[in-house]
């Protein structure tokens, strides 16, 4: 029996699958089991409840989980976007498995985006794109999307015939069951008593164990053993100091021992196997720039890693990004990250040491009381602003002061803009640098900032995509205006260290704005 979830969430999801006529089943980009099992398992759930559907992911997924695939029909949008999109015109209901932020499906983005169906996202990861969706079910202390989505479809076999156990097909279970193993690397991690119980529920139900563990740990390619090998030897680097390890695999040694795609799964736990390594990184050369998949064990979070230096994020002890610089900086740039990382987590400790002891009640008041004393000075600083006679438009409380008046059409919700920007601490004007898609903005400070590609930055406004002080702050600015756009920390980042922002800081924007796209 499952007490996981309320009926009446059970009931609402029910709703929106039973209606649905053509349902389109997605999955992020570079597809692992999580993704595969999820994404097959709701097919053959929906087949079981004769209800149409197709199942479309942005790239190809890698040759081991072909096997979940049979008879070919998974849509991949590099080689059959047409298809989809044609899918897509008739389609009433998106269901999204094992994804948060919708930039994970890149290319299918912009066709979901405009999709009219309905939106039903299922999924484990932080921070989820909730407005985008009709219903979100989302839990962190999950294992695994493929899990959840064995709680929901018990729960929903449950609501249809209570009179009887629940039951899936055989092919339903298989599915979920590869999910199960792979994110938890085989039982050895996010694993709580329901994991056991849902494992044990699968083989029950008919799954065949011992084929799906050879398809998804076994059955590699003789090039695949010889690399692993060759990087443990040759590539493998342990930095005692910081408890931490790394492998750097190039392009050459991928071309040199034939490389696919889902090769390299797995290879950034080995160095978690050696006493005294708790992090662990995997960095991975490609086209225009370099793959960061990183792991830890005990209580390092690799999602704040991520975040703060490889632009990415992730689960608490599993996250991944990328970085854009050569190959040869790496690992000096992740030592950096590592000594950072550290450094971050001493001072959030001594700082809670601090207020433990000073402020027992440290707490909400004091946090409105410092966001107030922001406000007056913001308001000080456009204030002087418009009285050289610049022009302010005040948004739910971010201020955009006008220096060049752009022309054209004005950005409103459900627009897309395309920027330059550089955002600041607000210290009066502008403070310390923190980010920026500009390059010789970014040269200035010596550093190359969260080492980003140079692209504009892009954006669909008022669909919580950016901050809120960065999107409201947008909101009715024109094509080739300039503007500072400047905000309290509750429309920022708030109570949270992010990056070279201190929590509670004020932010200030400087942004330029290259083009907009109605909606
Ligand atoms: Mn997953």
């Amino acid at each position: 029996m499952t007490n996981y979830f309320q009926k009446e969430l059970i009931e609402g999801l029910w709703r929106l699958i039973s209606s649905g006529r053509k349902i389109l089943i997605i999955s992020h980009t570079n597809p692992d089991g999580d993704a595969m099992g999820s994404v097959t398992a709701m097919k053959h759930f929906l087949l079981s409840k004769k209800k149409e559907s197709v199942i479309a992911i942005p790239n190809n997924y890698p040759e081991y989980l072909g096997f979940l695939d049979p008879d070919k029909k998974i849509l991949i949008y590099k080689k059959d976007g047409a298809a989809i999109d044609e899918y897509l015109s008739g389609c009433d209901l998106i269901i999204a498995l094992d994804f948060n932020q919708l930039k994970r499906v890149d290319e299918l983005e912009h066709s979901i985006r405009k999709s009219k169906a309905k939106k039903i996202l299922i999924d484990h990861h932080p921070s989820p794109e909730e407005a985008f969706f009709d219903l979100v079910v989302s839990t962190t202390e999950t294992s695994s999307t493929c899990e959840l989505l064995y709680w929901l479809l018990i729960s929903i076999e449950e609501l249809l015939n209570s009179d009887k156990p629940a039951n899936l097909s055989s092919a339903t279970a298989d599915s979920l069951y590869v999910g199960l193993v792979t994110d938890t690397n085989n039982f050895s991690n996010s694993v709580l008593s329901g994991t056991f119980r849902m494992a044990s529920d699968l083989l029950s139900l008919g799954v065949d164990r011992e084929r799906l563990q050879h398809n998804v740990f076994g059955g590699f390619t003789e090039s695949r053993m010889r690399l692993l090998g060759y990087l443990l030897q040759n590539k493998m680097v342990i930095l005692p100091e910081y408890g931490a390890g790394y492998i750097i695999l190039t392009k050459e040694e991928q071309r040199e021992f034939d490389f696919n795609e889902g090769d390299s799964e797995g290879f950034v736990n080995m160095p978690l196997n050696i006493r005294g390594v708790n992090i662990s990184a995997l960095f991975t050369e490609s086209e225009d720039n370099i793959r960061v998949s990183l792991r830890s064990i005990d209580d390092f979070s690799v999602n704040q890693m991520a975040r703060n230096f490889f632009n990415g994020g992730g689960h608490e002890r599993a996250a991944g990004g990328k970085l854009f610089i050569p190959i040869d900086k790496v690992p000096e740039y992740y030592k950096v990250s590592l000594r950072k990382s550290f450094e971050n987590i001493k001072k959030g400790l001594l700082l809670m040491l601090i207020f433990v002891i000073l402020f027992p009640s440290c707490t909400k008041q004091d946090r409105d009381v410092q966001i107030g004393q922001q406000i007056k000075e913001i308001d000080t600083y456009v204030r002087s602003a418009v009285n050289t006679g610049k022009r302010l438009v005040v948004n739910n409380g971010s201020s955009r002061v006008v220096i060049n008046e752009g022309a054209g059409d004005s950005l409103m919700v459900g627009d897309s803009v395309f920027f330059d920007y550089a955002g600041y601490i607000f210290q009066s004007g502008l403070g310390t640098l923190f980010d920026t898609n500009v390059e010789t903005i970014a040269d200035i400070t010596g550093i190359n900032i969260y080492n980003r590609g140079f692209d504009y930055g892009k954006a669909v406004v008022g669909r919580g995509m950016l901050i809120k002080g960065l999107d409201w702050g947008l909101l009715g600015a024109k094509s080739g205006e300039q503007a500072y756009i400047v905000f309290p920390t509750n429309l920022g980042f708030s109570n949270k260290d992010v990056g070279l922002v201190p929590k509670m800081s004020p932010l200030i924007y400087e942004v330029w704005i290259k083009e907009i796209k109605k909606n």
